[in-house]
């Protein structure tokens, strides 16, 4: 696909393509582990993705078809964070979490090769998931001395059931792309020379469908696991619509031109 440049990064590649926009992590040497400079990049990506009118959905991915990502980089982890160039220790990776849950557009996981560790987690919390049939997941953060008891956890156990939650934590095991199928953990497997094609396909048909029903759709998913924060993204999007509608207008309207505002007209449905 003739993918366009929409800005460089140092870590990851941030592209786009007929209306999707493609945030790929840019570490093959290391399976696509993140430093706080790749969150930090992808992070202003998404951000940059949310803002632009001619996207309607984002594929994350990692570069090289070995590696969706492996998470955290354990050689940049410190005393309380993973450090950068500024020796501050973050997890800024959190952050980045809440943004591809609370963007109003789907973003989908394109997984090649190792989802492990904190880079499962990324596929996770996206809305969907097409993963190539070399694609291998798991969590290691009790090999490694760290776990993710957010998203990582609760979020995961929503998916694929309590029990298998736990195993997945607690053995440390990896999944190979069938095993994830088969626990709902993906949505489709297909060989890895068709992931491209398959998920940009997938795209396109979210594309073709009405953009505000998506983006309702999204906020009232969330809004059923995330409490008040949940139904403050889909009240959010209720005000959206009601600032589309002639009813609210008269309300501003009234008050700018410093009179009482006429609602009479407005039916009172039952
Ligand atoms: C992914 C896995 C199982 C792949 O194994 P293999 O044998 O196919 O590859 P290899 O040789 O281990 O990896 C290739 C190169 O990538 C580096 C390796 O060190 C190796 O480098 P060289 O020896 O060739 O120089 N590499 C891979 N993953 C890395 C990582 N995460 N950090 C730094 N370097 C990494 C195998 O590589 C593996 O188990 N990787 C580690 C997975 C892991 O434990 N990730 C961190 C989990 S914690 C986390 O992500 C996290 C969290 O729990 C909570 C909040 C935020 C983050």
């Amino acid at each position: 696909y003739p993918w366009q440049t929409l800005k460089d990064y140092k870590e990851i590649l941030f592209q786009q393509y007929n209306g999707i926009a493609r945030i790929s992590i840019n570490r093959p040497e290391k399976h696509n582990a993140f430093t706080p400079l790749t969150v930090q990049e992808m992070s202003e990506a998404m951000e940059l993705a949310r803002q632009n009118p001619e996207i309607g959905v984002i594929i994350l991915s990692g570069e090289g078809g070995r590696a969706f990502c492996s998470g955290g980089d354990q050689s940049v982890r410190g005393h309380g964070g993973y450090i950068g160039e500024d020796t501050v220790p973050r997890l800024n990776v959190l952050d980045l979490q809440m943004q591809i849950r609370r963007i109003p557009k789907p973003v989908v996981a394109m997984v090649a090769g190792w989802a492990i560790g904190g880079g499962h987690v990324l596929h996770v919390v996206c809305d969907l998931t097409v993963a190539a049939d070399n694609a291998r997941f798991g969590q290691t953060g009790p090999n490694v001395g760290s776990f993710d008891g957010g998203f990582g956890a609760s979020y995961l156990a929503r998916i694929v059931g309590q029990k298998k939650a736990r195993e997945i934590w607690y053995l440390c095991d990896q999944y190979d792309a069938q095993d994830a199928l088969q626990m709902g953990l993906v949505n489709k497997v297909v060989p890895l020379e068709l992931l491209e094609e398959t998920t940009v396909a997938w795209c396109q048909k979210i594309l073709e469908k009405s953009p505000m029903a998506l983006r309702m759709l999204k906020s009232a998913f969330n809004a059923e696991l995330d409490g008040q924060a949940g139904i403050q993204e889909l009240a959010g999007n209720a005000t959206l619509l009601y600032y589309l509608t002639e009813e609210a207008k008269e309300g501003k309207n009234a008050f700018l031109e410093k009179r009482k505002p006429d609602f009479s007209k407005y039916p009172k449905f039952p």
